[in-house]
């Protein structure tokens, strides 16, 4: 078990500094430099050795990206094929060896209704385990098919498969697919995964003509293995432990624009007709930095926030925290471009990065080609990112405190409340973690917290909190509770927090410690990925009727590989009575 020392982080103590010092000496003594690390292949043409035979990555299809035409059709089960893969790509202009689905990054659209059951067969091809999460859905009746590799199942060994089989339950809107094994998505493997409702829509909820996907990340050019490596080696990837690797650039459906390199890579288009409305459903990806999405001469209205539909709130821009999807509308109606063609912009934000990355380009685009344009045609001036004459006075929104449900969902009274803190600590063997409360998260080896609850149902996660084997910080209630997770951000930085399974009501949030501060009850807004920023509180409510192990974790892949989670078990004894599927069971067995 990991036991913590110090709560220090960017006000370094003289011990540090002096290591520092000393590695410095090292390196330059060795020859080896500083930045080794992290742009060893920024010509297009140099790849590692291994990758020469890999196959190489399919260039994104605008088809992938456009969603709606299922709309209204019967319940039905839909089937999907999911080969993860090593391939060789330059989706910016610069080749590194990435992990994919089918071939593709993204990978396929999944694109359901909220009746339907979906069937998705994982082949996993890769040298290492893997699994696949399925975001923001309930997996109500089936946790084991949540993908969180270490808590509900094991992950799906090199050469094995894993069918996945569920129904979608009170989840609607947009969200995504994606790895859920260490930093594994970060390479590639993550796709947008739609959900259509079967109820009608709400009064007050404006109409479209079309719904287009629009899946951004930021962007790293080295596998992130190596640069998960690095973050948690004594001196950390720049010298100073705990700071996050910074991305080179980022993605907007599979293609970004890297110039250092050479081309930049292309950009993403597209086509849309006049006078039509586009409901865009936006995705945040990436692993680290937060993205901002705009388009030129375009006015957005804001409808969807993780699946809730929100009061429609008109705006210039969204910022995305990782993991959060929002729906805006778009009314193809501009003329002020004499191409009729408008960036679409994906600005990496990098409020986080603490150090430079030489090359970085952080203002990723796509393009929106009107179907009256030439199509060679580039929107004008790039350095302007006006919304246009309609967007004028219009701000962007904060996503945790200015949002008003569309459809009021009021919250039932807590019954049962959690506190926990969380920071970045040293520990006593050198490393430097992510803490919630004084645990900082393992997987299992050779066990999913799962199987280890089902193997000892009273003794394993005893009822209320306790810390397991393996640092495995879970909070165990069985009945139907309505929780409270009353969370204190001790951090100097913002983290968007996940809880698996739930889409928790938000009940109040402000600056410094929670010393019982009045919530909101009347119509808070409910999204799966919360972001809380640094030295503040939040509360966080949801019901405890969906029987399983459920993760509650700091999205940021680093600071997930860095321990920054906790799990709820609910309902341990309704869990009792179920079967967790064969395979799921013998690939732990597997693993071990
Ligand atoms: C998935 O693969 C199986 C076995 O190869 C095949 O029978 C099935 O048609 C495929 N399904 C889809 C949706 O491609
Ligand atoms: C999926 O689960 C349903 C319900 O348990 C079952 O009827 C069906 O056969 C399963 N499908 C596959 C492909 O395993
Ligand atoms: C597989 O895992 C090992 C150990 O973490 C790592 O060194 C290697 O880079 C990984 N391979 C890929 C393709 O991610
Ligand atoms: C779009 O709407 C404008 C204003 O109503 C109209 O003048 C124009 O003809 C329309 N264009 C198309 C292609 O429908
Ligand atoms: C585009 O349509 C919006 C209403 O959706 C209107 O407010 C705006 O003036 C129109 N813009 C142009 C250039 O016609
Ligand atoms: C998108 O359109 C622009 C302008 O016509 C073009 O330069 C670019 O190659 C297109 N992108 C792709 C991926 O085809
Ligand atoms: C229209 O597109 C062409 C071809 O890409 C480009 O040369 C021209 O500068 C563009 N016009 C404007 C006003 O940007
Ligand atoms: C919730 O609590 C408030 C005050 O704490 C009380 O007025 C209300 O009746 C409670 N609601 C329910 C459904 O118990
Ligand atoms: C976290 O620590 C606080 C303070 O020690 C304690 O009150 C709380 O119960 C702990 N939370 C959990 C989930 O164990
Ligand atoms: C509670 O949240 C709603 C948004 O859902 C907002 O309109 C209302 O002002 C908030 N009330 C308080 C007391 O913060
Ligand atoms: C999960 O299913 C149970 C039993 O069908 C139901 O009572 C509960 O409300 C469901 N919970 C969610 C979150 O869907
Ligand atoms: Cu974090």
């Amino acid at each position: 078990m990991a036991s913590r020392k110090s709560s220090r982080r960017r006000g370094r103590p003289l011990l540090l500094i002096l290591a520092v010092v000393v590695v410095l000496a090292l390196a330059l003594g060795l020859g080896l430099g500083l930045g080794l690390q992290h742009h060893h292949h920024h010509d297009s043409a140099s790849a590692s050795g291994s990758s020469a035979n890999l196959p190489a990555l399919q260039a994104p299809a605008e088809g992938n990206f456009v969603v709606g035409s299922i709309l209204g059709q019967p319940p039905q089960t839909r089937e999907y094929n999911f080969t993860v893969e090593m391939v060789q790509g330059a989706p910016d202009g610069v080749s590194r060896t990435m992990l994919v689905v089918n071939g593709m990054y993204p990978g396929p659209t999944i694109e359901v209704n909220q009746a339907d059951r979906l069937v998705v067969n994982v082949q996993n091809n890769l040298p290492n385990t893997t699994s696949i999460h399925w975001h923001g859905l309930f997996q109500n009746g089936t946790n084991w098919y949540d993908g969180t590799s270490g808590i509900t199942e094991c992950g799906i060994p090199p050469g094995q498969s894993l069918t996945y089989n569920f129904t979608l339950g009170e989840f609607s809107g947009t969200t995504w697919w994606h790895a859920h094994f260490s930093t594994q998505y970060t390479d590639g493997i993550t796709g947008p995964l739609i959900v259509h409702p079967t109820a009608p829509s709400p009064p007050g909820l404006p109409q479209w003509d079309e719904e287009l996907v629009v899946h951004m990340a930021d962007w790293y050019h080295d596998l992130s293995a190596d640069l998960l490596d690095a973050y948690l080696s004594p001196f950390g990837i720049d010298g100073t432990q705990g700071d996050e690797p910074v991305p080179d650039g980022g993605m907007l459906n599979g293609l970004g624009q890297y110039f250092a390199a050479g081309t930049g890579g292309s950009y993403f288009n597209f086509t849309l007709q006049r006078n039509k409305t586009y409901r865009l459903r936006l995705i945040n990806s990436g692993s680290f930095a937060s993205v901002r999405f705009s388009v030129d001469g375009h006015p957005l209205t804001l409808i969807e926030a993780d699946g809730t539909l929100i009061s429609p709130t008109p705006l210039a821009g969204i910022t995305l925290a990782v993991a959060q999807r929002y729906s805006v509308l778009l009314h193809a109606n501009a003329t002020g471009s004499p191409n009729s063609t408008y960036w679409m912009r994906a600005a990496v934000q990098s409020d986080m990065f603490t150090y430079d990355q030489p090359g970085q380009n952080l203002d990723i685009r796509g393009i929106i080609r009107y179907d009256d344009a030439s199509p060679s045609g580039l929107p004008g001036d790039p350095a302007s990112a006006d919304p246009g004459s309609g967007a004028q006075g219009l701000q962007d929104v904060d996503g945790t405190t200015a949002l008003v449900p569309l459809v009021a969902d009021p919250a039932p009274n807590f019954t049962v409340a959690f506190p926990i803190v969380f920071d970045f600590q040293n520990t006593d063997d050198g490393r430097f973690l992510g803490f919630i409360n004084s645990s900082s998260w393992e997987p299992l080896k050779g066990q999913s917290t799962l199987l280890a609850v089902l193997g000892s149902p009273s003794g394993y996660a005893p009822v209320g909190s306790s810390v397991a084997t393996g640092d495995q910080l879970i909070a165990t209630v069985d009945s139907i509770q309505v929780v409270d997770i009353r969370v204190d951000n001790l951090d100097d930085g913002d983290h968007p927090f996940h809880l698996h399974g739930h889409r928790p009501w938000i009940m109040g949030a402000g600056a410094g410690r929670y010393i019982g501060q009045s919530l909101n009850v009347t119509n808070p807004l409910r999204r799966d990925t919360i972001l809380i920023p640094a030295y503040s509180w939040m509360v966080l409510r949801f019901v405890t009727d969906n029987p399983g192990l459920w993760a509650f974790h700091c999205h940021l892949a680093w600071h997930m590989a860095a321990g920054l989670l906790m799990q709820f078990n609910s309902l341990p004894s309704t869990l009792a009575g179920m079967d967790v599927p064969a395979d799921i069971v013998a690939q732990c067995k597997a693993a071990k």
